[in-house]
């Protein structure tokens, strides 16, 4: 079976984790040795609007978060960067007063950020960089950005710093934002830095159009999934998808269970609900994203155009997590 995960970075990595559960296959590291008994594939689909440039480095944290995860590497606890992590490079940029000094890069992480800006240097796409770092990661699945073009999401905010007769807003990286301010300021508005000449990757594209089930992580719907979708190419991917599209919600009992996406719903004008996220993505029938949401036990929603259920949405374990997997098969009408 082809089975499709449109992803960003914590939520999605760990419900990766459960999609290969829910195959048969290892969570963690590569499918068996040998032909691979379970003959299903999967492709996750990665946003890059987290992605950005710092200290010459080219640093995309959705896609690390991804191959970490999936490849063994990751630091549970904090969901981004390397298990057994120093951090000295850290600590001398800061010596150096070297700006940014609010984005930590653990030492481990700083080779992958090494290897990945020189391959990018010498003209090698994104996609084929990420392909060469899995040659380590192993991570059992394949890895793409939504596109090799660079895409970055910036955010207009209330200035945190007003001076006199300055700016009321400024508009920050993503991360300056998320990180640096922990989305304390109002954003205001997001904005897709490079959508408009951007194109997807063809290889994604083929895979959300091809895939047996297309599934939409408990990503951030508005930083992660929504730029995602918004990269030309990929709305016409998933009108094509001759699989169903079944998502599941990041909002549980009125709450993101991770980060910070009721700061980003909130700056969209989206409720922070089950419901509302699953209005936002619009039903299929409706000429939206979904053909079926699911949603956490408790919580309700009515999709017009999608067939909504409840059942546990919480990633305790990996078994968990496959559990909410199959139950998106299930409504997704497949059998893997
Ligand atoms: N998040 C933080 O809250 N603080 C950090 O210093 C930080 C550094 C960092 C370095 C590499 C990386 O891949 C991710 C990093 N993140 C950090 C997380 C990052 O902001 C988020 O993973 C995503 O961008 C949002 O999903």
């Amino acid at each position: 079976m082809k089975v499709t995960v449109l992803v960003g970075g914590v939520g999605g990595a760990r419900f990766l984790l459960g999609v290969k559960a829910a195959l048969g296959l290892p969570a963690v590291g590569p499918a068996q040795s040998g032909p691979d008994a379970s003959g299903h594939e999967i492709t996750a689909v990665v946003n890059v609007g987290d992605d950005i440039w710092l200290h010459g480095l080219r640093i995309c944290p959705d896609l690390d978060t991804c191959m970490y995860t999936l490849g063994g590497g990751i630091d549970t606890e904090r969901g981004w960067g390397r298990e057994g992590e120093s951090w000295a490079v850290r600590d001398e940029l800061m010596a150096y007063e070297a700006d940014p000094t609010w984005f930590g890069l653990g030492d481990r992480d700083v080779a992958t950020h090494l290897v990945r800006s020189r391959m990018l240097r010498a003209g090698y796409p994104l996609s084929q960089v990420t392909e060469a770092l899995c040659h380590r990661w192993q991570p059992g699945v394949r890895l793409l950005p939504v596109t090799d073009d660079r895409v970055e999401t910036h955010v207009v905010i209330d200035n945190p710093e007003p001076v006199p007769d300055g700016p009321p807003q400024v508009a920050v990286h993503f991360q300056e934002w998320w990180v640096r301010h922990q989305a304390k300021p109002t954003a205001q508005r997001f904005a897709s830095v490079g959508a408009e000449t951007a194109k997807v990757l063809p290889e994604a594209a083929a895979a959300i159009s091809d895939a047996d089930v297309v599934l939409v992580a408990p990503s951030n719907p508005v930083v992660s999934i929504g730029t995602l979708i918004q990269v030309p190419g990929v709305p016409q991917a998933l009108v094509a998808a001759r699989g169903k599209i079944v998502g599941l919600s990041p909002i549980v009992g009125g709450r993101p269970l991770r980060g910070m996406a009721d700061a980003c719903l909130t700056a969209i004008g989206v409720e922070t609900s089950a419901e509302a996220v699953g209005r936002h993505y619009g039903g299929r029938g409706e000429g939206g994203l979904l053909d079926g949401w699911l949603v956490h036990t408790g919580d309700t929603a009515d999709v017009p155009g999608a067939e909504t259920r409840a059942v546990p949405l919480l990633m305790t374990d990996v078994e968990a997590t496959a559990e909410m997997a199959r139950a998106a098969f299930e409504l997704a009408g497949v059998t893997p």
